[in-house]
C-alpha cells in the first residue's frame, strides 16, 4: 500500500478528539520519546491523548516529562477495558505483532509513524520515512506539519529518540541532517550532555553483573572471525536473574577490532525460542536475516525470534551470517 503523506496524518490528527498514542513490545528511547514527545504537542493544542505500552517500560526513561503517565496494557482485559481509544497512532513499531495486545484495541483509526524498512503498513493511514534517523523525525515533521513549535520538554523527548536510535551518533545512519536536526533541538536550551549522562550512566549492579555474564559466554566465529556474539542459555541467564532492559550487549562483540557483524541470543524463558539481536557495519546487512526468520528491523541493526534452543539456533543463524559477508 501507498505512504500517506504528512497532510493525510495532520487531518487525521486535526479531527481527532481522543488520541491514544503507543509503541511496540519492549519499548526503546526512540518508540517513547517519540511518543511523548506527540502527547505533549497534541495535548497543548488541546486534544484529549493518552499513552499506552504493550509491555513494561526500562526505568532509564523516568526522567522524560508525563513518562508516569504510561500505562502499561499487557493482557487482552486491560486493553478491552479501556473500551473505544479513538485514534490510536503507532510510533516506531515495524508490524501488527509487535503491538501485542494493543493491537487489539477497540479504535476508530491506526496511524502508523515508523522508520523501519521492514514496515508492513499494518495502520490504516502509514507514514513510514525510512530516511528518518528516528521516529522521533517523523514526529518532528509531522509537528511542524501541524504548525507546532518546539519547547524544552518536546525537544528533550526528541533529543531521546536521536540518541537511542543513532546509538549516541555512531551507528551508519548518523548524517549532516542528523546534526542539523540535533542542533535545531538544542536551540530549545535543552542541557543535552546531561540528557546522555541520564541515558547512558544508568546501570545497576545486577546490569554489571549481566555483564560479566555476557562476557563469560562471548564466541568468536572460527570460520569468519568478523563475526562475533554472546549466546546465553536460560539456566545461565536465570542464575544472575533476568535484566528488565537488555540495553547494549550486543555492543560487547561489536566492539572487538575488526568486527562486522555483531549478535546477542538469549534464550527465552520457556527455553523453546531465541531472542536475536543482530547488528552489521555497512556494506554488511543484518536485516535480511532478520526477516528471513520472521523477524525485521533496519539494514544494520535488526531482530528476529528463532525456535529452538540456542545450540539449534546457532546453527541455523551463523551460516546466514556469513552468507551476508559474501554477498554484501
Ligand atoms: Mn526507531
Amino acid at each position: 500500500m501507498a505512504d500517506n503523506s504528512y497532510q493525510d496524518v495532520v487531518s487525521k490528527m486535526q479531527a481527532a478528539e481522543r488520541i491514544c498514542i503507543t509503541t511496540h513490545i519492549n519499548p526503546d528511547g526512540d518508540g517513547i520519546g517519540a511518543g511523548l514527545a506527540l502527547l505533549l504537542a497534541l495535548r497543548a493544542g488541546g486534544k484529549q491523548v493518552r499513552f499506552i505500552c504493550p509491555s513494561p517500560m526500562a526505568k532509564i526513561y523516568e526522567f522524560l516529562p508525563c513518562f508516569d503517565e504510561i500505562v502499561v496494557c499487557d493482557k487482552p482485559e486491560a486493553v478491552k477495558e479501556l473500551g473505544n481509544v479513538g485514534t490510536l497512532i503507532s510510533c516506531d513499531c515495524g508490524d501488527r505483532a509487535r503491538l501485542g495486545v494493543v493491537a487489539e484495541a477497540e479504535r476508530d483509526c491506526l496511524i502508523n509513524l515508523d522508520h523501519h524498512a521492514s514496515n508492513d503498513r499494518f495502520g490504516d493511514i502509514n507514514l513510514v520515512d525510512v530516511q528518518a534517523e528516528s521516529t522521533g523525525v517523523v514526529v518532528e515533521g509531522v509537528l511542524r506539519a501541524l504548525g507546532f513549535g518546539l519547547n524544552k520538554p518536546i525537544a528533550t523527548c526528541l533529543y531521546t529518540t536521536i540518541v537511542f536510535d543513532t546509538g549516541r551518533f555512531m551507528h551508519s545512519n548518523t548524517t549532516a541532517h542528523t546534526f542539523r536536526w540535533t542542533a535545531n533541538l538544542l536551540d530549545t536550551g535543552i542541557d543535552a550532555a546531561l540528557i546522555n549522562r541520564k541515558l547512558t550512566y544508568t546501570r545497576t549492579k545486577h546490569d554489571l553483573d549481566v555483564q560479566r555474564l555476557a562476557l563469560d559466554f562471548l564466541l568468536i566465529d572460527e570460520e569468519d572471525q568478523r563475526i562475533a556474539g554472546i549466546a546465553l542459555n536460560k539456566a545461565d541467564i536465570e542464575q544472575v536473574g533476568r535484566p528488565e532492559d537488555w540495553g547494549e550487549l550486543v555492543e560487547i562483540p561489536r566492539s572487538l577490532v575488526g568486527n562486522e557483524i555483531a549478535f546477542l541470543l538469549r534464550e527465552n524463558a520457556d527455553g523453546a525460542s531465541v531472542r536475536c539481536s543482530l547488528r552489521s557495519n555497512p556494506p554488511y546487512a543484518v536485516g535480511p536475516v532478520a526477516e528471513h526468520f520472521g523477524g525485521g528491523g533496519h539494514l544494520q541493526a535488526a531482530g528476529c525470534t528463532i525456535e529452538g534452543s540456542i545450540d539449534d539456533v546457532l546453527k541455523v543463524l551463523v551460516p546466514q551470517l556469513r552468507q551476508q559477508m559474501n554477498i554484501s
